[in-house]
């Protein structure tokens, strides 16, 4: 969708929006689930890059120290206790600038994606850039789908972080998809950015070809710390919106309402799943930061008469509907 479309739905009056999301939504996801994503840092801290909202950034004192990969062994023990929990995807992420093929670093990822996959979930990474060599070994190794955030506009990229490119962004987004990988891509709210940028992130997710498999929203969590501590929340029927709008710019992605979902109520969440979200990361941490409980996120998902998402582990990447770029070029 162009930018002038997506502001033309953001204009509108805000139940007429969200009558518009659900319309789409219920077109592609009739079934009333959710989908639960376990997260896990396999690797944290200590990170080369500076970008401004992050915790794990070696850049900023936030009281989070470099850690060291996770051993294996304890990877499978948590992956299968969310799999007994109820998670239908597992998301391992680790604080790197990237991986590169022919390191130790590299090596011991792609055995540990080999274990978590004979799991039977989705298996998902973030590990920063990609080649194409470095994506294939990773899809081989059974990744099913790649996170990869743009997290805002192609121009208030450069305002949050000067150590990568809005363009080397997505250039590892093409690797993957190259590859064959899922493409999980989506953006912060919060970073100072205005709604202009807001839009014009969603018109670059919704030209990806393949449009991404899933859309992760999230709102900014001030770290202490780094330059974006102090920014003010986004008000709460601005990220609605932006729920409804990934809804009806890539209606067969699963939106993804991701972090900073302690800080907004049952109600506040009630309508993000109306308007147009169906996945969650679940369990009481995400990467450095907090998550609800997870029998708080069971009793509401009951309250609402909205069930876990069943396992889909074979899941294939989608397919190319034409021959568009993949998204407009930064200018
Ligand atoms: N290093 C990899 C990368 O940059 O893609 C993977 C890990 S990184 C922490 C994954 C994503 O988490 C970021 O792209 C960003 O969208 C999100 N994130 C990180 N810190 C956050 C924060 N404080 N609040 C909200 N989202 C955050
Ligand atoms: C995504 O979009 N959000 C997740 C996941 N992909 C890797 C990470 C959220 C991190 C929140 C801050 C923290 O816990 O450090
Ligand atoms: Fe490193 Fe990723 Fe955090 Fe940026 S978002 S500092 S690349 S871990």
């Amino acid at each position: 969708m162009t930018y002038a479309e997506l502001k033309e739905l953001y204009d509108l009056p805000f139940f007429d929006l969200i009558q518009r999301s659900r319309r789409a939504h219920e077109a592609h996801w009739p079934e009333n689930e959710v989908q639960l994503c376990t997260l896990l840092s396999i690797k944290t801290g200590g990170c080369s890059e500076d970008c401004s909202y992050c915790a794990q950034s070696a850049r900023y004192s936030t009281g989070v120290d470099a850690g060291r990969l996770m051993p294996k062994d304890e990877i499978i023990e948590r992956a299968e206790f969310a799999k007994a929990n109820g998670s239908t995807r597992f998301c391992m992420g680790a604080a790197w600038k990237g991986v590169r093929e022919g390191t130790k670093r590299f090596d011991d990822v792609i055995e540990i994606v080999e274990s978590v996959s004979q799991l039977g979930m989705e298996v998902c990474t973030t590990l920063g850039e990609l080649g194409p060599t470095e994506a294939q070994k990773l899809k081989e190794a059974g990744v099913t789908a790649y996170n990869h955030n743009i997290d805002t506009s192609p121009d208030h990229y450069e305002n949050i972080v000067s150590t990568h490119t809005f363009q080397d962004r997505l250039n590892t987004i093409r690797n993957a998809q190259d590859a064959g990988m899922s493409i999980c891509s989506g953006g912060i709210l919060g970073l100072g950015e205005n709604n202009e940028d807001r839009l014009k992130m969603l018109e670059v997710l919704s030209g990806f070809n393949p449009q991404p498999e899933s859309v992760p929203i999230n709102s900014l969590v001030p770290i202490p710390g780094t330059p974006m501590a102090e920014q003010q929340g986004v008000d709460t029927f601005d990220v609605i919106r932006m729920i409804a709008l990934a809804r009806i710019a890539v209606p067969k992605a699963k939106v993804r309402l991701s972090a900073g979902r302690t800080q907004m109520s049952e109600e506040m969440q009630a309508l993000c799943f109306f308007a147009g979200a169906n996945s969650i990361f679940y369990g009481d941490k995400l990467l450095t930061t907090c998550n609800p409980q997870t029998e708080a996120d069971l009793n509401l998902l009951k309250k609402l008469g909205l069930s876990p998402q069943k396992p889909r582990p074979e899941m294939e990447a989608p397919a190319c509907e034409n021959e568009r770029p993949l998204a407009p070029a930064c200018s």
